[in-house]
């Protein structure tokens, strides 16, 4: 018998994302293939271990010509081993890595295993303010690893928007940190990985750690630099933001691979066996096979030609969307972007939170998140700003024309909302205009459909 509410409630799914705009930065539209992966029958197998470290940096046809080593703890491994094994070694290629691992299953749990592989409890990590523009899993206090491990927040500067790299600098020197973390959430800034490697360099057994969840679609496609390129030991990313892959985590090392049952000195340069055994078992049990076919699938769209020009179109996207609010009356920390968000203070432009905003961007299709701004006043849940991202809808072909309409329709919402704060109009009297809006989203929405569904 057949579930009709959930089947139902995914059909209703589809048509919202069919028929309104994704601009939350950190989602995007998967392909068909990406999809179909995810919901293949590698769901019902079990594969705690690993396909064997031996011979993953070849051509896809090198990789699948090497008999795995059984490394596994459970039977019936012959297509999981190859799926995991192109995995790794699309994932190296993509992010010129010597070592990948596709098990995390999430960005969270990237983070945790590279921590845990390198960390002792109570050691220091240097990560982004959280207030800032960081994220959660770099010290917030409400976190486990900020139980374990002692986290020291770095900030940016409020007029340009960057990491204050002075004070980047001052804190390493103060707190001799075992890992400084570049990464975030909400930045639009290219961070200077070069000066932060020269940093790294004056700390003792300092591992250097970016987490580009938000931007390793960018970094994929060459529109972003590569902290590993730049002397970095550690990217972990998640694997469905710019990258467009399933729902997932990875972490991407430099320095020796060797065999994960054997427990290596604890080095910079054994990083990548470290982090092997910090995953399983260090903090997971069986990877889930069938999210990691399903990331193959991605990295092999990645590694396209075509998926280069995404890159590069998402950015300039962004760019055009971002100056389009400019003269709109927007003001966008750090002034502009050069990746694929865009960070507003609402308050400081209109005088209203970035939650009335998003609420009122929902009504006619238009999705973002209400986010704070750096040294935000207001609380998280009604917060100054609203974050606003073009990886999505790049995905369905969008370019300028369409930012340009994306930031009219923002200008016209955001004074609609401020009419209504101010108390001198009431919702009600914009209904028509908010369907006529509605509308116009509905007809470019199907001018550009989603993939995959
Ligand atoms: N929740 C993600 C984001 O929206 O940026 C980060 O994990």
């Amino acid at each position: 018998m057949k579930d009709n509410k959930i089947f139902d409630l995914i059909e209703a799914e589809k048509q919202r994302q069919s028929e309104g705009l994704e601009l939350i930065p950190s989602e995007n539209y998967v392909s068909r293939e990406v999809l179909d992966a995810m919901g293949s029958v590698f769901t019902n197998k079990y594969s705690e271990g690993y396909p064997g470290f031996e011979h993953l940096d070849g051509s896809d046809d090198e990789v699948l010509s090497v008999e795995p080593a059984n490394h596994r703890y459970y039977g019936g491994q012959q297509n999981t081993d190859k799926v995991e094994r192109l995995a790794i070694a699309r994932a190296r290629r993509l992010f010129h890595a010597d070592h990948a691992n596709v098990q995390p299953h999430s960005g969270a749990q990237a983070n945790n295993a590279v921590y845990n592989a390198w960390l002792k409890p109570g050691d220091t990590v240097l990560g982004m303010n959280l207030g800032h523009g960081g994220h959660l899993t770099h010290g917030s206090p409400v976190t486990q690893s900020a139980k374990i491990y002692n986290f020291v927040a770095y900030g940016t500067n409020p007029e340009t928007g960057d990491i204050d790299y002075d004070e980047l600098e001052k804190l390493a020197i103060q707190y001799q940190p075992k890992i400084i973390l570049i990464g975030y959430s909400a930045f639009s800034k290219i961070p200077d990985f070069d000066r932060v490697v020269k940093i790294g360099q004056k700390i003792p057994d300092c591992l250097l750690m970016a987490d580009m969840a938000h931007v390793a679609g960018l970094i994929a496609g060459g529109a972003h630099p590569n902290p590993l390129d730049h002397g970095f030991h550690v990217m972990t990313t998640t694997t469905h933001k710019t990258l467009r892959g399933p729902r997932g985590g990875l972490i991407l090392s430099r320095g020796t691979v060797g065999s994960p049952l054997k427990k290596p000195e604890h080095t910079l340069e054994n990083i990548p066996t470290l982090i092997d055994r910090s995953v399983f078992p260090g903090t997971q049990g069986g990877p889930l096979m069938h999210i990691i076919a399903a990331k193959a699938v991605a990295f092999y769209e990645a590694e396209q030609v075509s998926f280069q020009n995404y890159a590069h179109d998402i950015v300039s996207n962004a760019k055009v969307l971002a100056d389009t609010l400019t003269t709109h009356g927007f003001k966008i920390v750090g002034g502009g972007t050069e990746n694929h968000l865009i960070l507003i203070d609402m308050m400081s432009s209109f005088g209203i939170d970035g939650k009335i905003m998003e609420v009122m961007m929902d009504k006619v299709g238009l999705t973002l998140n209400a986010n704070a701004i750096p040294n935000d006043t207001l609380p998280p849940f009604t917060p100054s700003g609203i974050r606003l991202g073009t990886a999505a809808i790049t995905t369905r072909g969008m370019s300028r024309a369409e930012m340009i309409k994306i930031g009219d329709w923002m200008r016209r919402l955001a004074e609609i909302c401020v009419e209504i704060h101010d108390g001198k109009k009431t919702e009600s009297s914009f209904a028509n205009e908010l369907e006529a809006i509605r509308e116009e989203v509905r007809q470019i929405a199907e001018i550009f459909p989603v993939p995959g569904i």
